[in-house]
Protein backbone atom coordinates (compact mmCIF):
# COMPACT_ATOMS: atom_id res chain seq x y z
CA UNK A 1 0.00 0.00 0.00
CA UNK A 2 1.42 3.44 -1.17
CA UNK A 3 2.40 6.08 2.03
CA UNK A 4 -0.96 8.33 0.97
CA UNK A 5 -3.31 4.83 0.71
CA UNK A 6 -2.06 3.32 4.16
CA UNK A 7 -2.73 6.67 6.31
CA UNK A 8 -6.45 7.15 4.44
CA UNK A 9 -6.82 2.93 5.80
CA UNK A 10 -5.60 4.06 8.84
CA UNK A 11 -7.76 7.31 9.55
CA UNK A 12 -10.86 5.59 8.39
CA UNK A 13 -10.15 2.46 10.98
CA UNK A 14 -9.36 4.89 13.71
CA UNK A 15 -12.86 7.02 12.88
CA UNK A 16 -14.19 3.71 13.12
CA UNK A 17 -12.54 2.29 15.90
CA UNK A 18 -13.03 5.11 18.35
CA UNK A 19 -17.02 5.06 16.85
CA UNK A 20 -16.47 1.73 18.50
CA UNK A 21 -14.95 2.28 21.94
CA UNK A 22 -11.81 1.23 20.34
CA UNK A 23 -9.44 -1.53 21.80
CA UNK A 24 -11.90 -1.51 25.10
CA UNK A 25 -13.63 -4.86 23.72
CA UNK A 26 -13.22 -6.00 27.47
CA UNK A 27 -13.22 -3.43 30.64
CA UNK A 28 -10.35 -1.91 30.12
CA UNK A 29 -8.90 -1.16 33.78
CA UNK A 30 -6.01 0.20 32.75
CA UNK A 31 -5.55 4.09 33.57
CA UNK A 32 -3.48 6.76 30.80
CA UNK A 33 -0.20 7.24 31.27
CA UNK A 34 1.70 10.58 30.45
CA UNK A 35 3.71 11.08 27.50
CA UNK A 36 6.91 11.08 30.37
CA UNK A 37 5.85 7.79 31.94
CA UNK A 38 5.35 6.04 28.20
CA UNK A 39 8.83 7.68 27.14
CA UNK A 40 10.04 5.95 30.49
CA UNK A 41 8.37 2.45 30.82
CA UNK A 42 10.02 1.95 26.60
CA UNK A 43 13.00 1.64 28.09
CA UNK A 44 14.58 -1.46 25.67
CA UNK A 45 14.46 -5.23 27.59
CA UNK A 46 18.07 -7.49 26.60
CA UNK A 47 15.23 -9.65 25.90
CA UNK A 48 15.80 -8.83 22.15
CA UNK A 49 19.01 -11.11 21.75
CA UNK A 50 17.80 -14.24 23.77
CA UNK A 51 16.87 -17.16 21.50
CA UNK A 52 13.45 -18.40 22.19
CA UNK A 53 10.88 -20.93 21.28
CA UNK A 54 8.48 -20.54 18.87
CA UNK A 55 5.07 -21.69 17.74
CA UNK A 56 2.99 -20.95 14.91
CA UNK A 57 -0.32 -19.76 15.15
CA UNK A 58 -2.56 -21.35 12.19
CA UNK A 59 -4.90 -18.37 12.46
CA UNK A 60 -2.57 -15.66 12.69
CA UNK A 61 -1.67 -13.73 9.64
CA UNK A 62 1.72 -15.16 7.96
CA UNK A 63 4.98 -13.55 8.58
CA UNK A 64 9.12 -14.67 7.21
CA UNK A 65 11.63 -15.62 9.57
CA UNK A 66 13.15 -12.37 8.99
CA UNK A 67 9.68 -10.51 9.88
CA UNK A 68 9.26 -12.57 12.66
CA UNK A 69 12.76 -11.76 13.90
CA UNK A 70 12.46 -7.69 13.37
CA UNK A 71 8.97 -8.09 15.05
CA UNK A 72 10.45 -9.79 18.07
CA UNK A 73 13.20 -7.26 18.48
CA UNK A 74 11.16 -4.83 18.31
CA UNK A 75 8.79 -5.71 20.59
CA UNK A 76 11.27 -6.31 23.52
CA UNK A 77 12.85 -2.82 22.75
CA UNK A 78 9.89 -0.71 22.70
CA UNK A 79 6.58 -3.00 23.93
CA UNK A 80 7.55 -5.17 26.28
CA UNK A 81 8.04 -2.94 29.35
CA UNK A 82 4.25 -1.92 29.59
CA UNK A 83 2.94 -4.98 27.30
CA UNK A 84 4.89 -7.72 29.28
CA UNK A 85 7.24 -10.55 28.33
CA UNK A 86 4.24 -12.67 27.63
CA UNK A 87 2.14 -9.73 26.39
CA UNK A 88 -0.51 -10.54 28.95
CA UNK A 89 -0.44 -7.10 30.31
CA UNK A 90 1.36 -5.22 32.23
CA UNK A 91 0.87 -1.36 33.14
CA UNK A 92 -0.28 -1.31 29.07
CA UNK A 93 -3.22 -3.66 27.92
CA UNK A 94 -2.67 -7.72 26.92
CA UNK A 95 -1.68 -8.43 23.61
CA UNK A 96 -2.56 -12.08 23.37
CA UNK A 97 -3.92 -13.67 20.02
CA UNK A 98 -7.16 -13.79 21.80
CA UNK A 99 -7.63 -10.44 22.08
CA UNK A 100 -5.25 -9.28 18.59
CA UNK A 101 -6.38 -11.81 16.32
CA UNK A 102 -10.46 -11.13 16.46
CA UNK A 103 -8.97 -6.96 15.45
CA UNK A 104 -7.13 -7.66 12.53
CA UNK A 105 -4.08 -6.31 11.10
CA UNK A 106 -5.08 -2.79 9.44
CA UNK A 107 -7.00 -2.00 12.96
CA UNK A 108 -3.79 -2.96 15.08
CA UNK A 109 -1.80 -0.65 12.88
CA UNK A 110 -3.88 2.33 13.66
CA UNK A 111 -3.31 1.97 16.98
CA UNK A 112 0.11 1.39 16.70
CA UNK A 113 0.94 4.16 14.31
CA UNK A 114 -1.65 6.57 15.71
CA UNK A 115 -1.16 5.49 19.45
CA UNK A 116 -4.18 6.18 21.95
CA UNK A 117 -5.13 8.85 24.47
CA UNK A 118 -4.45 6.16 27.10
CA UNK A 119 -0.63 6.45 26.69
CA UNK A 120 -0.02 4.11 23.87
CA UNK A 121 2.74 5.91 22.10
CA UNK A 122 2.69 7.16 18.20
CA UNK A 123 5.00 4.98 17.08
CA UNK A 124 4.58 5.94 13.00
CA UNK A 125 3.70 10.38 13.57
CA UNK A 126 6.46 10.42 16.01
CA UNK A 127 9.51 9.01 13.60
CA UNK A 128 10.09 6.04 15.68
CA UNK A 129 8.58 3.20 13.21
CA UNK A 130 8.04 3.64 9.87
CA UNK A 131 5.17 1.80 8.27
CA UNK A 132 6.73 -1.35 7.32
CA UNK A 133 7.50 -1.94 10.87
CA UNK A 134 4.14 -0.94 11.75
CA UNK A 135 3.35 -3.89 9.24
CA UNK A 136 5.39 -6.05 10.86
CA UNK A 137 4.62 -5.39 14.57
CA UNK A 138 0.87 -5.46 13.81
CA UNK A 139 1.10 -9.62 12.33
CA UNK A 140 3.52 -10.14 15.23
CA UNK A 141 1.07 -9.44 18.14
CA UNK A 142 -1.37 -11.57 16.55
CA UNK A 143 1.15 -14.85 16.87
CA UNK A 144 1.83 -16.56 19.99
CA UNK A 145 4.33 -14.83 21.85
CA UNK A 146 7.68 -16.52 21.93
CA UNK A 147 8.77 -17.86 25.36
CA UNK A 148 12.28 -16.41 26.69
CA UNK A 149 14.19 -19.21 28.50
CA UNK A 150 14.22 -20.03 32.37
CA UNK A 151 17.40 -19.51 34.06
CA UNK A 152 17.80 -21.97 36.66
CA UNK A 153 21.47 -22.75 38.65
CA UNK A 154 22.75 -24.40 36.21
CA UNK A 155 22.77 -21.43 33.89
CA UNK A 156 23.54 -19.05 36.46
CA UNK A 157 26.55 -21.60 38.21
CA UNK A 158 27.83 -21.15 34.00
CA UNK A 159 28.19 -16.99 34.71
CA UNK A 160 29.63 -17.16 38.76
CA UNK A 161 32.84 -15.97 38.27
CA UNK A 162 34.97 -15.27 41.41
CA UNK A 163 38.15 -13.01 40.43
CA UNK A 164 39.53 -12.47 43.29
CA UNK A 165 38.73 -15.16 45.84
CA UNK A 166 38.36 -13.65 49.65
CA UNK A 167 41.29 -15.12 50.86
CA UNK A 168 43.32 -13.08 48.20
CA UNK A 169 41.82 -10.13 48.95
CA UNK A 170 43.41 -7.26 50.88
CA UNK A 171 42.93 -7.77 55.05
CA UNK A 172 42.39 -4.19 55.43
CA UNK A 173 41.64 -1.01 53.28
CA UNK A 174 44.74 -0.98 50.97
CA UNK A 175 44.38 2.93 49.50
CA UNK A 176 43.88 6.30 50.57
CA UNK A 177 40.23 7.04 49.75
CA UNK A 178 37.44 8.26 52.23
CA UNK A 179 35.52 5.13 51.33
CA UNK A 180 33.00 6.39 52.79
CA UNK A 181 32.33 9.80 50.68
CA UNK A 182 33.04 7.13 47.25
CA UNK A 183 30.11 7.95 44.52
CA UNK A 184 29.23 5.15 42.23
CA UNK A 185 27.61 6.78 39.26
CA UNK A 186 25.77 4.93 36.77
CA UNK A 187 27.01 4.99 33.05
CA UNK A 188 23.51 3.62 31.48
CA UNK A 189 24.47 3.14 28.15
CA UNK A 190 27.99 2.22 28.30
CA UNK A 191 27.51 -0.88 30.71
CA UNK A 192 29.96 0.58 33.21
CA UNK A 193 29.90 2.84 36.52
CA UNK A 194 32.14 5.67 37.68
CA UNK A 195 33.79 5.38 41.02
CA UNK A 196 34.32 8.81 41.95
CA UNK A 197 36.04 10.39 45.03
CA UNK A 198 33.56 12.50 46.63
CA UNK A 199 36.08 15.02 48.51
CA UNK A 200 38.76 15.08 45.82
CA UNK A 201 35.60 14.67 42.60
CA UNK A 202 37.73 12.90 40.40
CA UNK A 203 37.31 9.72 38.84
CA UNK A 204 38.97 6.75 40.46
CA UNK A 205 38.30 3.93 38.34
CA UNK A 206 35.68 3.11 35.50
CA UNK A 207 34.46 -0.29 36.10
CA UNK A 208 33.10 -2.63 33.65
CA UNK A 209 29.59 -4.13 34.70
CA UNK A 210 26.09 -5.01 32.97
CA UNK A 211 24.28 -3.87 30.06
CA UNK A 212 22.07 -0.94 30.70
CA UNK A 213 23.78 -0.59 34.18
CA UNK A 214 21.00 0.46 36.77
CA UNK A 215 21.80 0.70 40.41
CA UNK A 216 24.32 -0.19 42.65
CA UNK A 217 23.70 -0.58 46.76
CA UNK A 218 26.06 -1.59 49.52
CA UNK A 219 26.88 -4.20 52.08
CA UNK A 220 26.27 -3.77 55.76
CA UNK A 221 30.33 -2.86 56.34
CA UNK A 222 30.64 -0.20 53.59
CA UNK A 223 33.62 -2.93 51.81
CA UNK A 224 31.77 -3.73 49.26
CA UNK A 225 29.98 -2.52 45.95
CA UNK A 226 27.15 -4.34 44.25
CA UNK A 227 25.92 -3.22 40.91
CA UNK A 228 23.19 -4.57 38.38
CA UNK A 229 22.59 -4.26 34.32
CA UNK A 230 19.33 -4.53 32.87
CA UNK A 231 20.93 -7.93 31.61
CA UNK A 232 20.83 -9.41 35.25
CA UNK A 233 24.85 -8.94 35.87
CA UNK A 234 25.66 -8.09 39.39
CA UNK A 235 29.43 -6.91 39.82
CA UNK A 236 30.76 -6.97 43.12
CA UNK A 237 33.12 -4.49 43.60
CA UNK A 238 35.78 -4.39 46.90
CA UNK A 239 36.53 -1.30 47.63
CA UNK A 240 39.19 -1.96 49.76
CA UNK A 241 41.57 -3.15 46.49
CA UNK A 242 44.21 -0.60 45.75
CA UNK A 243 41.74 0.62 42.92
CA UNK A 244 38.76 -0.70 43.86
CA UNK A 245 37.81 -3.63 41.12
CA UNK A 246 35.45 -6.05 40.76
CA UNK A 247 35.92 -9.28 42.06
CA UNK A 248 32.86 -11.74 41.49
CA UNK A 249 30.04 -11.49 38.83
CA UNK A 250 27.16 -13.35 38.61
CA UNK A 251 24.01 -13.37 36.24
CA UNK A 252 20.46 -13.83 38.20
CA UNK A 253 18.35 -14.29 35.04
CA UNK A 254 18.23 -12.44 31.40
CA UNK A 255 16.41 -8.98 32.82
CA UNK A 256 16.65 -7.49 35.93
CA UNK A 257 16.76 -4.21 38.14
CA UNK A 258 17.19 -4.99 41.78
CA UNK A 259 19.89 -6.09 44.19
CA UNK A 260 20.50 -5.72 47.89
CA UNK A 261 22.27 -7.09 50.96
CA UNK A 262 21.70 -8.31 53.88
CA UNK A 263 21.84 -5.31 56.83
CA UNK A 264 20.73 -6.86 60.21
CA UNK A 265 22.86 -7.42 63.01
CA UNK A 266 25.04 -10.74 63.05
CA UNK A 267 24.10 -10.88 58.60
CA UNK A 268 26.48 -7.79 57.85
CA UNK A 269 28.08 -9.07 54.38
CA UNK A 270 26.78 -12.70 54.69
CA UNK A 271 24.70 -12.80 52.14
CA UNK A 272 23.22 -10.45 48.81
CA UNK A 273 19.57 -10.70 46.94
CA UNK A 274 19.12 -9.59 43.24
CA UNK A 275 15.66 -9.62 41.93
CA UNK A 276 15.11 -10.24 38.12
CA UNK A 277 11.94 -9.51 35.32
CA UNK A 278 13.00 -12.44 33.81
CA UNK A 279 12.41 -14.88 34.51
CA UNK A 280 10.36 -13.80 37.46
CA UNK A 281 12.06 -14.58 40.12
CA UNK A 282 15.32 -13.60 42.88
CA UNK A 283 17.99 -15.43 43.99
CA UNK A 284 19.88 -15.09 47.26
CA UNK A 285 23.77 -15.25 47.00
CA UNK A 286 26.37 -15.52 49.17
CA UNK A 287 27.63 -11.88 50.30
CA UNK A 288 31.13 -12.64 49.30
CA UNK A 289 31.27 -14.59 46.62
CA UNK A 290 28.41 -14.06 44.88
CA UNK A 291 27.59 -17.79 44.88
CA UNK A 292 23.82 -18.43 43.91
CA UNK A 293 22.20 -20.18 46.71
CA UNK A 294 18.21 -20.40 46.94
CA UNK A 295 16.31 -19.33 43.94
CA UNK A 296 12.34 -18.17 44.45
CA UNK A 297 9.99 -17.59 41.69
CA UNK A 298 7.32 -15.00 41.78
CA UNK A 299 4.92 -16.41 39.90
CA UNK A 300 1.68 -16.43 41.58
CA UNK A 301 -1.97 -14.96 42.24
CA UNK A 302 -2.27 -11.05 41.84
CA UNK A 303 -3.33 -8.97 44.96
CA UNK A 304 -7.34 -7.98 45.12
CA UNK A 305 -8.63 -10.30 41.75
CA UNK A 306 -6.43 -13.12 42.88
CA UNK A 307 -5.57 -13.96 39.30
CA UNK A 308 -2.53 -15.89 37.92
CA UNK A 309 -0.26 -14.03 37.20
CA UNK A 310 2.69 -15.38 34.48
CA UNK A 311 5.59 -13.10 34.69
CA UNK A 312 5.32 -10.93 37.71
CA UNK A 313 8.84 -9.01 37.87
CA UNK A 314 10.76 -8.05 41.07
CA UNK A 315 11.39 -4.25 41.56
CA UNK A 316 12.18 -2.72 45.15
CA UNK A 317 14.15 -4.89 47.35
CA UNK A 318 15.98 -3.22 50.93
CA UNK A 319 17.48 -5.27 53.48
CA UNK A 320 15.09 -4.88 57.00
CA UNK A 321 17.34 -3.19 60.43
CA UNK A 322 14.89 -4.94 62.51
CA UNK A 323 14.83 -8.98 61.24
CA UNK A 324 17.25 -10.63 59.57
CA UNK A 325 14.90 -9.97 56.28
CA UNK A 326 14.90 -8.96 52.89
CA UNK A 327 11.84 -7.06 51.62
CA UNK A 328 11.30 -7.96 48.21
CA UNK A 329 8.73 -6.17 45.89
CA UNK A 330 6.66 -8.02 43.18
CA UNK A 331 5.10 -5.72 40.73
CA UNK A 332 2.06 -7.47 39.08
CA UNK A 333 0.98 -8.93 41.51
CA UNK A 334 1.19 -6.42 44.46
CA UNK A 335 2.69 -8.32 46.94
CA UNK A 336 5.29 -7.60 49.56
CA UNK A 337 7.29 -10.45 50.63
CA UNK A 338 9.50 -10.61 53.49
CA UNK A 339 11.83 -13.02 53.64
CA UNK A 340 13.32 -14.50 56.09
CA UNK A 341 17.43 -15.14 55.41
CA UNK A 342 17.99 -17.07 58.87
CA UNK A 343 17.60 -20.58 57.40
CA UNK A 344 17.66 -21.11 53.36
CA UNK A 345 17.11 -24.45 53.85
CA UNK A 346 13.43 -23.56 55.43
CA UNK A 347 12.90 -20.43 53.95
CA UNK A 348 10.25 -18.86 55.26
CA UNK A 349 8.38 -15.75 53.71
CA UNK A 350 5.59 -13.59 54.63
CA UNK A 351 3.50 -12.30 52.06
CA UNK A 352 1.55 -9.08 52.28
CA UNK A 353 -0.25 -7.63 49.55
CA UNK A 354 -1.15 -4.20 49.19
CA UNK A 355 -1.76 -3.11 45.72
CA UNK A 356 -0.87 -3.76 41.90
CA UNK A 357 1.97 -2.25 40.28
CA UNK A 358 4.87 -2.14 43.02
CA UNK A 359 7.49 -0.37 41.97
CA UNK A 360 10.11 1.36 43.99
CA UNK A 361 10.56 2.84 47.32
CA UNK A 362 12.33 4.03 50.75
CA UNK A 363 12.41 3.44 54.12
CA UNK A 364 11.68 5.99 56.57
CA UNK A 365 13.75 7.62 58.88
CA UNK A 366 13.45 5.28 61.75
CA UNK A 367 13.96 2.12 59.34
CA UNK A 368 10.68 0.42 60.81
CA UNK A 369 8.65 1.21 57.68
CA UNK A 370 9.47 0.37 54.46
CA UNK A 371 7.52 2.92 51.61
CA UNK A 372 6.93 1.18 48.38
CA UNK A 373 4.86 3.18 45.45
CA UNK A 374 2.18 0.87 43.47
CA UNK A 375 2.63 3.48 40.46
CA UNK A 376 -0.06 2.79 38.36
CA UNK A 377 -2.36 2.61 41.61
CA UNK A 378 -1.44 5.78 42.47
CA UNK A 379 -0.39 4.62 46.13
CA UNK A 380 1.89 4.19 48.61
CA UNK A 381 1.66 1.10 50.99
CA UNK A 382 3.88 1.45 54.13
CA UNK A 383 5.19 -1.97 55.07
CA UNK A 384 5.81 -2.37 59.37
CA UNK A 385 9.19 -4.29 59.22
CA UNK A 386 8.88 -5.18 63.05
CA UNK A 387 5.84 -6.20 62.86
CA UNK A 388 5.56 -7.77 59.75
CA UNK A 389 2.50 -6.48 58.36
CA UNK A 390 1.17 -3.91 56.29
CA UNK A 391 0.69 -0.57 58.46
CA UNK A 392 -1.39 1.57 55.90
CA UNK A 393 -2.16 2.06 52.47
CA UNK A 394 -2.24 6.08 51.32
CA UNK A 395 -3.59 7.67 48.15
CA UNK A 396 -1.38 10.33 46.84
CA UNK A 397 -0.84 11.40 43.04
CA UNK A 398 -0.86 10.22 39.64
CA UNK A 399 1.64 7.88 39.61
CA UNK A 400 4.29 8.09 42.27
CA UNK A 401 7.88 8.01 41.55
CA UNK A 402 9.99 8.09 44.90
CA UNK A 403 13.31 6.39 44.03
CA UNK A 404 13.95 5.93 47.37
CA UNK A 405 11.99 8.91 49.16
CA UNK A 406 13.12 11.73 50.73
CA UNK A 407 12.78 11.60 54.80
CA UNK A 408 12.65 14.87 57.28
CA UNK A 409 10.91 16.24 60.27
CA UNK A 410 7.94 18.88 58.99
CA UNK A 411 8.19 21.80 60.92
CA UNK A 412 4.47 21.09 62.26
CA UNK A 413 3.94 17.50 61.13
CA UNK A 414 6.93 15.44 62.65
CA UNK A 415 8.03 13.29 60.33
CA UNK A 416 7.96 12.70 57.02
CA UNK A 417 8.33 10.82 53.93
CA UNK A 418 7.70 12.68 50.77
CA UNK A 419 7.25 11.25 47.05
CA UNK A 420 6.94 13.38 43.57
CA UNK A 421 5.29 12.05 40.77
CA UNK A 422 5.34 11.23 37.35
CA UNK A 423 1.85 12.17 36.57
CA UNK A 424 1.66 15.28 38.24
CA UNK A 425 3.23 18.51 39.28
CA UNK A 426 2.98 17.08 43.22
CA UNK A 427 4.62 16.36 46.15
CA UNK A 428 2.65 14.23 48.89
CA UNK A 429 4.17 14.88 52.44
CA UNK A 430 3.05 11.22 54.35
CA UNK A 431 3.15 11.10 58.12
CA UNK A 432 5.21 7.98 59.17
CA UNK A 433 5.67 8.64 62.99
CA UNK A 434 2.25 6.60 64.39
CA UNK A 435 3.61 7.01 68.25
CA UNK A 436 3.91 10.64 69.05
CA UNK A 437 2.43 11.71 65.71
CA UNK A 438 0.01 9.31 65.55
CA UNK A 439 -3.04 11.82 63.57
CA UNK A 440 -0.87 12.68 60.80
CA UNK A 441 0.78 8.88 60.38
CA UNK A 442 0.28 7.54 56.87
CA UNK A 443 -1.91 10.25 56.27
CA UNK A 444 -1.02 13.02 53.34
CA UNK A 445 -0.19 15.74 55.73
CA UNK A 446 0.81 18.04 53.28
CA UNK A 447 0.53 18.12 49.28
CA UNK A 448 3.68 20.84 47.68
CA UNK A 449 3.39 22.22 44.17
CA UNK A 450 6.34 21.31 42.45
CA UNK A 451 7.59 22.40 38.83
CA UNK A 452 5.73 19.61 36.79
CA UNK A 453 4.81 15.97 35.75
CA UNK A 454 7.72 13.91 34.99
CA UNK A 455 9.39 13.64 38.69
CA UNK A 456 11.76 10.82 39.26
CA UNK A 457 13.74 11.25 42.15
CA UNK A 458 13.85 13.43 45.38
CA UNK A 459 15.96 13.80 48.39
CA UNK A 460 16.62 15.27 51.38
CA UNK A 461 19.59 14.83 54.08
CA UNK A 462 19.44 14.55 58.49
CA UNK A 463 21.80 17.53 58.13
CA UNK A 464 20.35 19.49 55.43
CA UNK A 465 17.39 21.60 55.75
CA UNK A 466 16.15 21.72 52.01
CA UNK A 467 14.26 19.53 49.51
CA UNK A 468 15.52 18.50 46.30
CA UNK A 469 12.99 17.23 43.91
CA UNK A 470 13.88 16.71 40.45
CA UNK A 471 11.81 16.73 37.08
CA UNK A 472 14.16 14.74 34.35
CA UNK A 473 10.83 13.48 32.26
CA UNK A 474 8.58 16.81 31.78
CA UNK A 475 8.71 17.63 28.18
CA UNK A 476 9.75 21.27 28.95
CA UNK A 477 13.66 21.64 28.84
CA UNK A 478 13.30 24.24 31.30
CA UNK A 479 11.48 21.91 33.65
CA UNK A 480 13.23 18.58 32.73
CA UNK A 481 17.15 20.68 32.66
CA UNK A 482 16.81 22.49 36.20
CA UNK A 483 16.04 21.31 39.67
CA UNK A 484 13.42 22.44 42.11
CA UNK A 485 14.47 23.65 45.92
CA UNK A 486 12.01 23.82 49.05
CA UNK A 487 12.91 25.03 52.53
CA UNK A 488 11.78 23.03 54.80
CA UNK A 489 11.05 25.58 57.68
CA UNK A 490 9.34 27.60 55.41
CA UNK A 491 7.52 24.89 52.62
CA UNK A 492 4.83 26.98 52.28
CA UNK A 493 6.91 29.50 50.34
CA UNK A 494 7.12 27.49 47.27
CA UNK A 495 10.33 26.19 45.54
CA UNK A 496 13.63 28.22 44.20
CA UNK A 497 14.34 26.53 40.65
CA UNK A 498 18.10 25.76 40.19
CA UNK A 499 19.47 26.18 36.68
CA UNK A 500 21.62 23.34 36.75
CA UNK A 501 20.98 22.22 33.20
CA UNK A 502 23.11 25.62 32.82
CA UNK A 503 25.40 25.18 35.21
CA UNK A 504 26.88 22.71 33.39
CA UNK A 505 28.20 24.98 31.03
CA UNK A 506 26.99 21.93 28.18
CA UNK A 507 26.40 23.84 24.70
CA UNK A 508 24.79 20.63 22.76
CA UNK A 509 23.60 18.01 24.94
CA UNK A 510 20.96 17.10 22.73
CA UNK A 511 18.13 15.95 25.25
CA UNK A 512 19.80 16.76 28.20
CA UNK A 513 17.95 16.06 31.75
CA UNK A 514 19.03 16.79 35.26
CA UNK A 515 18.13 14.30 37.53
CA UNK A 516 18.53 12.46 41.17
CA UNK A 517 19.33 14.34 43.88
CA UNK A 518 22.54 12.77 46.16
CA UNK A 519 23.86 13.99 49.17
CA UNK A 520 27.45 13.47 50.15
CA UNK A 521 28.58 11.65 53.59
CA UNK A 522 28.63 15.12 55.17
CA UNK A 523 25.17 16.00 54.01
CA UNK A 524 26.19 19.49 52.83
CA UNK A 525 26.61 18.86 49.22
CA UNK A 526 24.01 17.49 46.69
CA UNK A 527 25.12 15.36 43.01
CA UNK A 528 22.93 15.82 40.30
CA UNK A 529 23.40 14.17 36.96
CA UNK A 530 23.36 16.41 33.53
CA UNK A 531 22.13 13.16 31.23
CA UNK A 532 23.04 13.89 27.96
CA UNK A 533 22.54 11.84 24.55
CA UNK A 534 25.40 8.81 24.68
CA UNK A 535 27.32 10.82 21.79
CA UNK A 536 27.44 14.28 23.80
CA UNK A 537 28.70 15.56 26.86
CA UNK A 538 26.98 14.94 30.19
CA UNK A 539 28.14 15.99 33.77
CA UNK A 540 27.66 15.77 37.20
CA UNK A 541 27.33 18.98 39.24
CA UNK A 542 27.70 19.17 42.76
CA UNK A 543 26.03 21.89 44.76
CA UNK A 544 26.60 23.70 47.80
CA UNK A 545 23.44 22.73 50.57
CA UNK A 546 23.85 25.66 52.05
CA UNK A 547 24.37 28.56 49.72
CA UNK A 548 22.71 27.09 46.90
CA UNK A 549 25.68 28.09 43.93
CA UNK A 550 27.69 25.17 41.80
CA UNK A 551 30.56 24.04 43.76
CA UNK A 552 31.85 21.89 41.30
CA UNK A 553 31.06 20.84 38.05
CA UNK A 554 32.49 17.29 36.58
CA UNK A 555 33.08 16.59 32.95
CA UNK A 556 35.30 13.75 31.49
CA UNK A 557 34.74 12.05 28.31
CA UNK A 558 34.35 8.75 30.06
CA UNK A 559 31.36 10.34 31.99
CA UNK A 560 28.68 8.82 29.02
CA UNK A 561 24.90 8.94 29.85
CA UNK A 562 25.58 9.47 33.85
CA UNK A 563 21.99 8.82 35.62
CA UNK A 564 21.66 7.16 39.36
CA UNK A 565 24.42 7.99 41.53
CA UNK A 566 24.86 6.42 44.99
CA UNK A 567 26.99 7.60 47.57
CA UNK A 568 28.64 4.83 49.94
CA UNK A 569 27.64 5.63 53.20
CA UNK A 570 24.08 6.99 52.67
CA UNK A 571 23.22 4.02 50.67
CA UNK A 572 24.97 1.72 52.90
CA UNK A 573 23.09 3.03 55.74
CA UNK A 574 19.50 3.76 54.02
CA UNK A 575 20.03 7.85 54.76
CA UNK A 576 18.08 9.17 52.03
FE1 LIG B 1 14.82 2.61 37.24
C1 LIG B 1 15.47 2.30 40.63
C2 LIG B 1 12.91 -0.19 37.35
C3 LIG B 1 13.79 3.21 34.02
C4 LIG B 1 17.08 5.14 37.00
N1 LIG B 1 14.28 1.31 38.73
C5 LIG B 1 14.62 1.37 40.06
C6 LIG B 1 13.98 0.30 40.77
C7 LIG B 1 13.27 -0.42 39.84
C8 LIG B 1 13.46 0.22 38.55
C9 LIG B 1 12.44 -1.66 40.08
C10 LIG B 1 14.08 0.04 42.28
C11 LIG B 1 15.32 -0.74 42.63
C12 LIG B 1 15.50 -0.94 44.12
O1 LIG B 1 15.35 0.02 44.89
O2 LIG B 1 15.80 -2.06 44.55
N2 LIG B 1 13.54 1.70 35.92
C13 LIG B 1 12.87 0.56 36.18
C14 LIG B 1 12.08 0.18 35.02
O3 LIG B 1 11.41 -0.88 34.87
C15 LIG B 1 12.08 1.32 34.09
C16 LIG B 1 10.74 2.06 34.23
C17 LIG B 1 12.17 1.01 32.60
C18 LIG B 1 13.38 0.25 32.15
O4 LIG B 1 13.44 -0.08 30.98
O5 LIG B 1 14.28 -0.04 32.94
C19 LIG B 1 13.24 2.15 34.67
N3 LIG B 1 15.33 3.96 35.76
C20 LIG B 1 14.80 4.03 34.52
C21 LIG B 1 15.42 5.08 33.74
O6 LIG B 1 15.14 5.37 32.53
C22 LIG B 1 16.37 5.80 34.63
C23 LIG B 1 15.82 7.20 34.90
C24 LIG B 1 17.78 5.98 34.07
C25 LIG B 1 18.57 4.71 33.94
O7 LIG B 1 19.67 4.66 34.49
O8 LIG B 1 18.12 3.78 33.30
C26 LIG B 1 16.30 4.92 35.89
N4 LIG B 1 16.03 3.55 38.57
C27 LIG B 1 16.93 4.52 38.25
C28 LIG B 1 17.68 4.89 39.44
C29 LIG B 1 17.20 4.10 40.50
C30 LIG B 1 16.17 3.25 39.91
C31 LIG B 1 18.76 5.97 39.52
C32 LIG B 1 17.67 4.08 41.95
C33 LIG B 1 17.11 5.23 42.71
C34 LIG B 1 17.55 5.26 44.15
O9 LIG B 1 17.70 6.37 44.67
O10 LIG B 1 17.74 4.21 44.75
Amino acid sequence: MSRPAFRAAVLALAAAAAAAGAMAQQPDTHKPVSPAESAYQAGTSPLAKEPMYQSTNPKAPPMTQAEFDLGRKVYFERCAGCHGVLRKGATGKPLTPDVTLPKGTDYLKVFIGYGSPAGMPNWLTSGEMDEKTVDVMARYIQQDPPQPPEFGMEQMKQTWKVIVPPEKRPKKKMNNYNIDNIFSTTLRDTGEIALIDGDSKKIINIVKTGYAVHISRMSASGRYLFVIGRDAKINMIDLWMPTPDNVAELRIGLEARSVETSKYKGYQDKLAIAGAYWPPQFVIMNGDTLEPLKIVATRGMTVGAQEYHPEPRVASIVGSHFKPEFVVNVKETGKTLLVDYSNLDALKITEIGSAPFLHDGGLDASKRYFMVAANQSNKIAAMDLKEGKLAAITEVGKIPHPGRGANFTHPKFGPVWATGHLGDETISLIGTDPVKNKANAWKVVQTLKGQGGGSLFLKSHPKSQRLYVDTPLNPDPKVSQTLAVFDIKNLDKGYQVLPVGEWAGIKDGGAMRVLQPEFNKAGDEVWLSVWSAKDKQSAIVVIDDKTLKPKAVIKDPRLVTPTGHFNVHNTQHDVY
